[in-house]
């Protein structure tokens, strides 16, 4: 059912997992993923009643390369080898037969030097808003290139999100890229980034060698369906979400070995 004035859903409440589906089965889903609505201030964002699920993390990690890699989809969210290319909040629906019954937003990312102060601190304030007063918001998926590990303002965004996370809100360290590093390393950095990470999932994975892909396509199944066991969607978790879509402006390249 699909309603004319959605009424946000209670966040991060805690709920069973569903059991994992099969990877076809969350692959599928995946691709079903479609331009929803773009937004630079949090309250230009719709409400929506299914769980959302954000892409974090500094500027230039690959959050919407990842977008990208799981739905399986070149130019659905725009990725650049230049920093700062995502300049607003990109909301993406996905669910079978047009009933939505999740929503993944792509977040600009923080951290990028050649970005004004003023437009820093603006940006900052804007996904800090949007991490705490979120009501839809169910789950974060946190990218860290892991040639740079956590930084300090993945350590700040991580403070930020306690509050919510203890309230159960899921929560995914991505260590991108994993393509650049050895096995040896891959190996290290993932523990290193699970003690960082309190205990949270941590998962390797590379767009470039589709590494993960399927692990996290699971894991996100499974946040988005809390309380269904199986892979339909139900009828009463839709949002308002046009029947037809508008495409992004610019095409996304596929990640090189040069990106860096
Ligand atoms: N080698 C390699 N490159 C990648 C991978 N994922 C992304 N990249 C490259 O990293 C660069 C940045 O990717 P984006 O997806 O645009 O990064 P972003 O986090 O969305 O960046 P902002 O929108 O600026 O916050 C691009 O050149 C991608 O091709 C990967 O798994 N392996
Ligand atoms: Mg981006």
């Amino acid at each position: 059912m699909t309603t004319d004035s959605p009424t946000p859903q209670a966040a991060a409440t805690p709920a069973t997992a569903a059991a994992a589906p099969d990877a076809k089965t969350a692959m599928g889903w995946l691709h079903t993923a479609r331009f929803f609505t773009t937004a630079a201030q949090l309250h230009q964002l719709p409400p929506v009643e299914v769980p959302e699920i954000a892409f974090v993390g500094r500027s230039n990690a690959g959050k919407s390369t990842c977008i990208n890699t799981l739905t399986q989809q070149k130019q659905l969210a725009f990725a650049s080898k230049r920093p700062g290319r995502t300049q607003h909040i990109n909301l993406f629906a996905l669910g079978r037969q047009g009933v939505t019954d999740a929503v993944f937003a792509d977040l600009p990312g923080y951290g990028y030097a050649a970005v004004s102060r003023s437009d820093k601190q603006r940006w900052q304030q804007v996904m800090v808003n949007y991490l705490v007063s979120r009501t839809s918001l169910s789950g974060i998926v946190l990218l860290c290139d892991p040639r740079l590990g956590l930084t300090e303002l993945d350590e700040a965004l991580l403070e930020i999100m306690r509050p919510r996370v203890e309230q159960g809100l899921k929560f995914l360290v991505l260590l991108t890229k994993a393509d650049k590093l050895t096995r040896a390393e891959q190996a290290k950095v993932l523990s290193i980034t699970r003690l960082q990470a309190g205990g949270g999932e941590v998962r390797l994975f590379s767009a470039l060698k589709k590494q993960g892909v399927e692990d996290v396509a699971q894991l996100l199944w499974q946040w988005a369906h809390p309380t269904t066991a199986t892979a339909t969607a139900t009828a009463t978790d839709t949002a308002t979400v046009p029947a037809t879509s508008p495409t992004p402006a610019a095409p996304a390249p596929e990640p090189t070995e040069g990106g860096t």
